[in-house]
């Protein structure tokens, strides 16, 4: 029988998952939508012949309407789903962050803490990305000796009217404070932002593109450049340098074309494309752990608290020149 998983948020992530649950996945169908705006509801309920509207999570769960949930809202609005879902004791997929900062992440890890394992996997999809994945297995084997850098682009054609400067860090680099930890074995000490020549054609109100130097605990230098007003397209790329090697993953790989004396390779212009496969090969992973009683198969809610811990620090350096700490804290047993 499938598994009964209820959506919440039918914004671009939500809308996304729900055509994902039902073309693409096995084992689970969407059977309840929640989402507050009449029109991305009514969208979404088109995408999920047989899924159940509802206003609130709250409403889902009275009405036994779901055996999982995913939270697709922006992080400001994943603790008030979080914390009725781990109430009922329903399996989570949130979407990223956790929640925007240490103090409420940690009240969503007090409360799971009280179940008997975890509940919560948190949406990283990079971590499910083939040549993440690839890059990591290559830097742990050592066959290039010792990791020594890590470089990363992050680009992003334009932002929407909601993106504001703290998002640069809480909304983007969020992604890079996971998965450069995950790659290098080591987790952050600190952060520090650089500010580069501003990009005339940004939205008046960022001030970007932006430099992060992250500095992890085992030596490893990992810098990122976050761009968000680039127009041409989404890339995401990253560079890791080792002692007698380099390697390189995230290079466009679309469609090649000769034409007018020139050679070109398509580029994406979204991350739902940039990271399809990742994000399929995530739900899939979730969809199954669920299923067969584990519940969580990747990074899980500690993950998404080491991360906002570092996001302080990201937006904290914003403002603030030279590198700032990131308070250390040690990964419990519950979430080993
Ligand atoms: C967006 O929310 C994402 O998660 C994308 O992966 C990222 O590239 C983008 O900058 C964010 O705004």
């Amino acid at each position: 029988q499938d598994l009964r998983v209820g959506v919440v948020g039918a914004g671009q992530m939500g809308a996304d998952h729900i055509q994902r649950i039902t073309r693409t996945i096995s084992g689970a169908t969407v059977s309840a939508i929640v989402e507050p705006d009449a029109g991305r509801a009514a969208a979404a309920a088109a995408a999920a012949p047989g899924a159940q509207p509802f206003a609130s999570i709250e409403d889902a769960i009275d009405a036994a309407a779901l055996d999982a949930v995913i939270i697709a809202t922006p992080g400001p609005f994943h603790e008030p789903v979080l914390l009725p879902a781990l109430e009922a004791r329903l399996p989570i997929l949130c979407e990223k962050p956790l929640t925007p900062d240490s103090a409420s992440s940690l009240r969503i890890l007090e409360r799971e803490q009280q179940l008997d394992r975890p509940h919560i996997q948190l949406g990283f999809m990079r971590r499910f990305d083939d040549e993440y994945r690839a890059l990591r297995e290559l830097i742990a084997g050592g066959d290039a000796g010792e990791l020594l850098m890590l470089r990363g682009v992050h680009r992003n054609p334009s932002v929407p009217d909601s993106y504001t400067q703290s998002m640069l860090i809480t909304d983007s680099v969020v992604h890079e404070f996971d998965v450069m930890p995950w790659l290098a074995g080591s987790p952050i000490r600190s952060v520090e932002v650089k500010y580069p020549r501003r990009n005339g054609l940004a939205p008046e109100r960022l001030r970007e593109p932006i430099l992060v130097l992250i500095e992890l605990e085992n030596g490893v230098l990992v810098d990122v450049e976050m761009n968000v007003s680039v127009r041409f397209g989404y890339q995401v790329g990253t560079e890791a340098v080792l002692q007698t090697g380099i390697a390189r993953i995230g290079q466009p790989a679309g469609l090649q074309r000769w034409s007018d004396a020139a050679f070109s390779i398509a580029e994406h212009t979204t991350f739902k494309t940039r990271f399809a496969r990742a994000y399929d090969a995530q739900v899939q992973a979730w969809v199954d752990a669920v299923r067969d009683g584990s519940l969580v198969a990747g990074p899980n809610a500690w993950d998404g608290y080491l991360v906002a811990l570092a996001c302080e620090a990201g937006v904290r350096a914003l403002d603030e020149s030279g590198p700032v700490p990131v308070e250390s804290a040690a990964r419990p047993a519950f979430y080993a």
